[in-house]
């Protein structure tokens, strides 16, 4: 880890840059896939997956005897912890639900806003290293809670053609029935135009490779919402004298620990803590059985000694992070003065483990620098918001002079007439 004290601000840029990803090659790569599933449909996906996965798959939809055979293989206290999880995902998810709003911005003149569910979403779980079993709580729950009517699971197989259990059991678990094996781009693809077998979605969620990624973008183009762009993991921490290094390392290295590409910032008041912290992840990382990737995505980190607090905040706006952990005292002080971050994790007790798997708050969420201007996966993010209006006989006379004026000055005579003809009617009654 890269360590700098005190940087100027000029140097900040620098310092906080993220692994660069070349999105241009990797679209010319995602965009043959693409255009291939559009055209062969299911006979596409068979041979992309033979050919990415090492895998002949000739039917893609998970069987309920393959998902019966999966229950059974997850240990029981396992599926305890995934019950409780989803739980408080639930209840939190549930409670972001809103009343209709009802205005009357005039008197007669009443404007409604109401959420409805996207039809049909697409849920993309990868497979690879880890199987994050836990994202399918994080997008399926929210998902049923919004009343999606169709949910379309996609997943990669494994050498052998199956699903990892877990993946399936938490599947099931929250009622998604139409769960396909097949990853990376093609799966995307199929989600974008459909297949024989594979529905297509209004809407894609999920995280992935920088194929998958790349892919997602790219179905945009072709009518598609996506919940976000999407980039390698990554936390920040600021720590100052009364966190607990041990606890700073912990945090630093469970999100190094995702892949080579993940990034971490500590931010410290003094030297004396990143030193501390640097002395814990060394002893740490040689624990971890995927030390290799953590320590890749060490060599992409940066520790930075800043003395002066505001400093400090201002720092961690600019790089707004996708996890930030407050180990300071005070630590709401400081939150309260964050207006870039996906989601904040409030003194030495909450470590980011809790919001990945199961204190309630979602895992989706903006990298790169998006938090910025993008939320994490919420209940929002699977509802479209309609307007209704209704004006009354009263509500026009007192509307409809405005809108006559306003077209008027537009010059389209129409818009006007659509008032004055009943306002007209009105007056000759
Ligand atoms: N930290 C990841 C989510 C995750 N962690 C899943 C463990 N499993 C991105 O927010
Ligand atoms: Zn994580």
């Amino acid at each position: 880890m890269i360590v700098s004290i005190n940087p100027k601000r000029e140097e900040r840029e620098a310092l906080l840059k993220r692994p660069t990803m070349e999105l241009e090659t990797i679209e010319a790569i995602v965009k043959p896939v693409m255009e291939a599933v559009k055209a062969d449909g299911d006979q596409a996906l068979i041979d992309f997956t033979k050919k990415f996965d090492g895998v002949e798959i000739t039917n893609f939809e998970v069987s309920s005897a393959e998902i019966d055979a999966a229950v059974g293989l997850v240990p029981e206290e396992l599926k305890a912890a995934i019950r409780i999880a989803k739980q408080n995902i639930e209840t939190f998810h549930i409670a972001q639900k809103g009343e209709v709003l009802k205005v009357e911005t005039m008197p007669g003149v009443n404007c409604y806003r109401k959420s409805v569910a996207i039809e049909k979403v697409g849920l993309y779980i990868p497979g690879g290293t880890a199987p994050l079993f836990s994202t399918v709580l994080m997008l399926a729950v929210p998902a049923k809670i919004a009343g999606c009517k169709e949910i379309v699971l996609c997943t990669p197989p494994d050498k052998n053609g199956n699903v990892n259990p877990a993946i399936l059991f938490t599947a099931q678990l929250v009622g998604v029935t139409k769960i396909y094996k097949v990853g990376g781009a093609q799966a995307i693809a199929a989600l974008t135009f459909g297949t024989t077998t594979i529905p297509k979605v209004n809407k894609i969620f999920g995280p992935g490779n920088q194929f998958v990624t790349a892919a997602k973008q790219l179905s945009t183009k072709y009518g598609l919402a996506i919940d976000m762009p999407a980039g390698p993991s990554e936390v920040a921490v600021y720590a100052d004298e009364t966190a607990i290094p041990a606890f700073v390392a912990a945090d630093l290295l469970s999100q190094a620990e995702h892949g080579a590409d993940s990034q971490v910032v500590l931010v410290a008041s003094s030297e004396e803590i990143v030193n501390a912290v640097q002395q814990e992840v060394q002893t740490q990382l040689l624990a971890l059985p995927r030390a290799d990737l953590a320590s890749k995505a060490l060599e992409n980190s940066v520790s930075i000694v800043l003395e002066n607090r505001d400093q400090a905040i201002d720092l961690l706006n600019e790089y707004g992070a996708e996890h930030l952990i407050l180990c300071v005292e005070k630590p709401w002080e400081v939150a309260d003065q964050i207006i870039n971050a996906g989601s904040v994790f409030i003194g030495n007790y909450t470590p980011e483990s809790a919001g990945d798997y199961a204190s309630g708050t979602n895992h989706t969420l903006p990298t790169n620098g998006y938090a910025k201007m993008y939320s994490g996966v919420s209940l929002d993010s699977y509802v479209k918001k309609i307007t209704y209006q209704e004006i009354t006989k009263e509500g026009l006379k007192n509307l409809g002079p405005v809108v006559e004026i306003m077209a008027e000055a537009e010059l389209l005579e129409a818009h006007k007439n659509a008032v004055t003809l009943r306002l007209k009617s009105l007056n000759n009654v």
